[in-house]
């Protein structure tokens, strides 16, 4: 029973600490540890696990991690605790500072988006320190060095007055001794503990932790304010009404809704930049230097363009798209501000976190739409897509271009650095690959049989969506009627009629991009440059 009691005291003196580290994170933006531990392992995960994380779990592959590193250090807290249950109360806290120094650590070496070291470093420092203290707090009830004298006592007590009253406060004594036995206490039975104590100890611990953990909700901390300060700025540059959106029932609608837009990136905790304080450095092979401040970069001219975003890790008929109406500054006019020198190929791009990204510098200078955005869809960026600042570039996959959270511009040569993804077996240049999706019916969907109609997207940024196509079954491929779009750097909704008949029937798609060339049927995964393949749906018509 010691032990269980142990254990759980173990687990709720980790907990305390962490919510405390957790609140002082959020107060600090510095990396709550368990988060610098998951970017750590994000980053140092070989490539296929990571990818499998991506594809598997979805968003979902960031409270797992979350979890998993939480589960784990709660078993390591029970052991410690169990451990300080059975007298080796100094090696139960030892265990507490060796866990929570190995937080510290990495909260100095993860990538983290604390500007500077004092902030990267209070989060962990205080849950190390609340840990040890909380152990300790816990661990002192099983007092073992009682049972010694608690024994020795009660051995003198029994010889000197046999019909002598125990003492009191050796309320849970083993019967034995108080008949007059002075045996051998066994050294893992405190005498000296006190459940009541624990427990109020124990539950007092549990409830700060609740209440630092519930106080991250109204202690400044969400930062929406910060974006509720930010005015969406008028374009110099508007794009032109949106076209009615194709109104069939689970199609992707045109516009992706910020909330339901795709989220691919390797951080736990979001950045929350204040803008005040966000500045874009432009240097390397340029003529000037430019440091631009957030209401610098909104004075500039400023263009609105619905683009479609892609991720490389898209598996066919995958949900890694979205398309969306962005404001920015045009780079081009950045860099043309700056000089670039002859010789440049590239541009490396790093995020708060220091995460970098690199981009062929012809992608932004041939006159395509890419921009240094700062609002999606009538709103500043939210703070999962990139809030203050990110770019957008049409026609390439996200992770050599869509640097969220940007901080530094560097024009330089592709032969001068690598980046993050690069880094992690993924291609340097990487266009993004022609796609048709299948959105209605849904596989294994069961459909009445007559009239019926398939929807879904297609795209091929910066080439453009001329024809989709539809077989059912091994049948002659047959059109599908296009939404209309303006420009070639969004996907295209597409609808296909077709009579169905009762039984089993495939529906495959395939798109032909504006220079005419029609998309591959040969199955490519997503690594290294982007999955390829026909996406196809089966669906029971009765
Ligand atoms: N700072 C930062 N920017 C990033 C990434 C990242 O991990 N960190 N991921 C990139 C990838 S792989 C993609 S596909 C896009 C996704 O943008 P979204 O999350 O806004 O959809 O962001 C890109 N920009
Ligand atoms: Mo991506």
């Amino acid at each position: 029973m010691h032990r269980f009691l142990g254990a759980v005291g173990g687990v709720v003196a980790a907990g305390t600490a962490l919510a405390a580290g957790y609140l002082v994170a959020d107060l600090t933006g510095g990396p709550w540890p368990v988060d610098a531990v998951g970017v750590q392992v994000i980053d140092w995960s070989p490539g296929p696990v990571k990818d499998w994380a991506v594809r598997s779990l979805g968003t979902a592959d960031r409270p797992l991690l979350r979890v998993g590193i939480c589960a784990t250090l709660a078993i390591v807290a029970a052991i410690a605790g169990l451990i300080g249950a059975r007298g080796r109360r100094r090696t139960a806290v030892g265990i507490a500072g060796g866990v929570g120094l190995v937080g510290l650590a990495f909260a100095v070496v993860s990538r983290s988006s604390a500007g500077n070291l004092t902030d990267r470093l209070l989060p962990a420092t205080v849950t190390l320190v609340v840990a040890i203290s909380t152990m300790w707090l816990v661990v002192r009830r099983f007092d073992t060095t009682a049972v010694s004298r608690a024994a020795t006592t009660a051995a003198e007590e029994t010889a000197g007055q046999p019909t002598g009253q125990p003492a009191e406060r050796t309320a849970e004594q083993p019967a034995e001794q108080m008949a007059g036995q002075p045996a051998e206490v066994p050294a893992a039975q405190p005498v000296g503990f006190d459940r009541r104590r624990f427990l109020l100890t124990v539950s007092a611990l549990a409830a700060a932790g609740v209440v630092s953990a519930g106080a991250t909700r109204f202690v400044g901390g969400s930062g929406n304010e910060l974006r509720a300060r930010v005015r969406v700025p008028r374009p110099t540059d508007a794009a032109g009404p949106l076209r009615a959106s194709v109104d069939v029932p689970g199609i992707s609608p045109f516009t992706t809704p910020n909330s339901k837009f795709y989220r691919v990136d390797t951080l736990l905790q979001v950045p929350r930049i204040d803008p005040r304080d966000w500045e874009l450095r432009v240097h390397g092979l340029v003529d000037k230097e430019l440091r631009i401040s957030f209401d610098q970069l909104l004075q500039r001219r400023l263009v609105e363009r619905d683009i479609t975003l892609t991720c490389v890790s898209n598996e066919v008929g995958g949900p890694y798209v979205g398309n969306a109406r962005w404001i920015g500054v045009p780079i081009a006019d950045v860099l043309r501000e700056a000089g670039v020198r002859d010789g440049a190929d590239a541009v490396k791009s790093t995020s708060v976190d220091g995460l970098t990204i690199g981009t062929p510098l012809s992608a932004l200078t041939d006159g395509r739409d890419a921009i240094f955005a700062v609002a999606m869809n009538g709103e500043p960026l939210p703070f999962e897509h990139g809030f203050p600042v990110r770019m957008v570039v049409p026609g390439l996959y996200g992770y050599v271009s869509a640097t969220k959270w940007i901080v530094d511009f560097e024009v330089t040569r592709f032969q001068d650095f690598s980046a993050y993804w690069t880094d992690r077996g993924w291609s340097v240049e990487a266009p993004i690959k022609t796609s048709a999706r299948i959105d209605v019916p849904k596989g294994f969907a069961t459909v009445k049989a007559g009239p019926a109609i398939a929807a879904g997207v297609a795209w091929a940024q910066h080439r453009g969506i001329r024809k989709v196509e539809v077989q059912v079954d091994n049948g002659p491929w047959q059109p599908a009627q296009l939404a209309p779009v303006d420009g070639p750097d969004t996907w295209r909704q597409w609808t296909f009629r077709w009579n169905a008949t009762p039984g089993t029937h495939k529906l495959t798609v395939r798109a032909t991009d504006a220079t005419g060339e029609l998309q591959t049927d040969r199955p490519a995964p997503p690594r290294p440059n982007g999955s390829s393949g026909l996406h196809n749906t089966v669906v029971m018509v009765e």
